[in-house]
Order: C-alpha cells, then structure tokens, then sequence
C-alpha cells in the first residue's frame, strides 16, 4: 500500500552534515521516493502543534530549543508501506538502544539528538503533512 510520511531530519543532523548520508538511506529503499523537500527553520508555533502531544513533559522544553536551534530538512517520502518502514530504518527513540544499521544506531548517542522525526502512524502522517507541507 503506497503512503506518505513527513520525515525531518534535525538540526544536529545537518549541523553535523548528515543530510546526504540519511537522504540516501531512505531513497535507497525500492519503490521509496521524495515527494517534496526543504531547508527550513521551524518557529514555535509550528513546534507546539508538531510536538504538541508531548506538551507539560519534562523534555518538552528542551526539545523545542533544539528543534529551534538550527535549520531542518523537512521532506515527503511516499511509497509501499513507508509510514512504519522510515520508523524502522530511523530506529528507536534513544539511540543508545537503536540497532546498528539504523540510523539513530549509527549516528546517535544523545535521545534529544536523535537526527530524524518520521511520523507515527497514519493519523500523524496526515496531521504532520498538512501543517508541513499544506499545499501538497
Ligand atoms: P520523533 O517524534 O521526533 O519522531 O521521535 P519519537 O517518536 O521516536 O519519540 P517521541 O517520544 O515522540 O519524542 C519526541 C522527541 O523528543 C526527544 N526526547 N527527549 N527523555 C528525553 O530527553 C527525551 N525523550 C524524547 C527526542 O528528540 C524524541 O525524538
Ligand atoms: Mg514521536
């Protein structure tokens, strides 16, 4: 089943000149392609709604300050089963607990600086997309 996702690569991923290597990763996968992409900088408003969810955590704040703290790239990917499969090739959360081979267990060691967002689910995706990339 073809799906789109919003993937964001964070901004320690292209402070640390990452965009190439996870870009390729995901393109790499058959069938996967990216429909829409952009270097941007996210203003609060954005992140409330984008991480609203996780709003009155203790990470929260600290979350949002580094998800300001630098340019993203935010990117549509659409294919087979891409929702649950860029999850899979980000790997979990904490990048300590990620597989090697993933892209957080290779690239990560901080949870906050996990490199890469991938929407959740399909509810997500459609929420995410339309505040991303509302003229697609
Ligand atoms: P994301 O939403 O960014 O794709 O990541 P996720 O689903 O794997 O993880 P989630 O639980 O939604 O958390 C969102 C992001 O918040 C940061 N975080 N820090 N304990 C901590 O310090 C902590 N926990 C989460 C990470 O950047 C995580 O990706
Ligand atoms: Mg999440």
């Amino acid at each position: 089943m073809s799906q789109r996702t919003l993937v964001l690569l964070k901004p320690d991923a292209v402070r640390r000149g990452l965009i190439g290597e996870i870009i390729g990763r995901i393109e790499a996968k058959a069938g996967w392609s990216v429909a829409a992409l952009e270097l941007r900088r996210l203003d609060g408003a954005t992140l409330e709604q984008h991480y609203g969810e996780h709003k009155g955590k203790p990470f929260y704040e600290p979350l949002v300050a580094f998800m300001s703290s630098g340019p993203v790239v935010a990117l549509v990917v659409e294919g087979e089963r891409v929702i649950d499969g860029v999850r899979r090739l980000a790997g979990p959360t904490d990048p300590i607990e990620a597989a090697p081979g993933s892209i957080r267990g290779d690239y990560g060691t901080i949870v906050r600086e996990n490199l890469i967002h991938a929407s959740d689910s399909e509810e997500s995706a459609v929420r995410e997309l339309k505040l991303f990339f509302p003229e697609l």
